[in-house]
């Protein structure tokens, strides 16, 4: 069997307006569109892709949470309806997708050896949450791959980030290890956004355009600072600048998916391509793809 390989790494956030706004038959709620700057950018990162062949999707997600170590999803199909439970207005999606179990349970062991505490998720009646539903769902609209999910363990707060980060570096290297492993081909995402206060009123017309920015100049001028460094390859510096710009800007990188993305992706200091930004009921939202190829140029 042929060494396994993580053919790209992406910054897929997952605000469910962006699938509200592209009107997808799985969605109940219709919309005049809407976000187009983000959506275009998913656009930009699924054609980066085009020629990618790859077998396996692995999500790491801020809303599956869990107190108690990282949970994997260990069932081979679920087939439900999502509904966001901020905005079930924007998000009422139907599911139906597929796991790839057995790589779940590999990085699920390697992790456990590293010393993580670990868990698979073997109830077939657990419900998806959104910020999977999301990204899988812009970057792979036509749900033709399995996923991995991993949980977010949320030791940032029963620790501090410094525990939280320590912790997702070990599960980069776990996920690495497995997908090479494997002898499969996969596309790894950080299900996330980046700054993260937001309006708590939603505009009488949630795709009303004239209404979105960013909530404050602080969250923008730290957004900018987190995606220059991902654009120079200063990943490493990203990472250790990252309590600081979640504490700033009550970020979702809170959740250790970007940490655990870096670390899956060896701290790449080869450039980024930033395919989009822009905000999204005041957050601030970044889709960017780590393409393994420029490592080696
Ligand atoms: O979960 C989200 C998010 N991360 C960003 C914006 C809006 C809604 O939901
Ligand atoms: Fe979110």
């Amino acid at each position: 069997m042929s060494k396994g390989e993580i053919v790209m790494g992406a910054l897929a956030p997952h605000p469910p307006h962006l699938v509200y706004a592209e009107n997808p038959p799985q969605n109940e709620a219709t919309s005049e569109g809407g976000w187009e700057e983000l959506r275009w950018g998913y656009e930009r990162l699924r054609e980066s892709l085009s020629d990618r062949d790859y077998d396996v999707i692995i999500v790491h997600t801020p809303h599956w949470a869990t107190f108690i170590g990282t949970h994997f999803l260990g069932v081979d199909k679920f087939k439900s309806l999502s509904v966001d439970p901020i905005f079930p207005n924007l998000f009422r999606y139907n599911y139906d997708l597929k796991v790839d179990v057995e790589l779940s349970k590999a990085i699920h062991d390697n992790a456990a050896d590293s010393g993580l505490l670990v868990k698979m998720m073997e109830n077939p009646d657990f419900r998806i949450d959104y910020g999977t539903i999301t990204s899988c769902h812009l970057v792979n609209p036509e749900w033709n791959k399995p996923i991995v999910c991993i949980s977010s363990n949320r030791s940032k707060f029963y620790f501090n980030s410094e525990v939280m980060q320590a912790n997702m570096i070990k599960l980069g290297e776990a996920t690495r290890k497995a997908v090479e492993a494997s002898g499969k081909k996969a596309l790894l995402l950080s299900s996330n956004s980046l700054s993260h206060r937001h309006f708590t009123v939603e505009p009488e017309v949630p795709e009303d355009m004239s209404k979105e920015h960013v909530t404050n100049h602080n969250q923008y001028l730290w957004d900018m600072k987190m995606i220059n460094l991902m654009k120079e390859g200063k990943t490493k510096e990203m990472i250790d600048l990252m309590p600081d710009f979640t504490e700033q800007t009550v970020a979702e990188t809170e959740a250790g998916c970007l940490t655990w993305l870096m670390s899956a992706l060896g701290f790449p200091d080869y450039k980024a391509t930033v395919h989009a930004y822009g905000t999204v009921i005041g957050t601030g939202n970044a889709i960017v793809g780590w393409d393994p190829r420029k490592a080696k140029i």
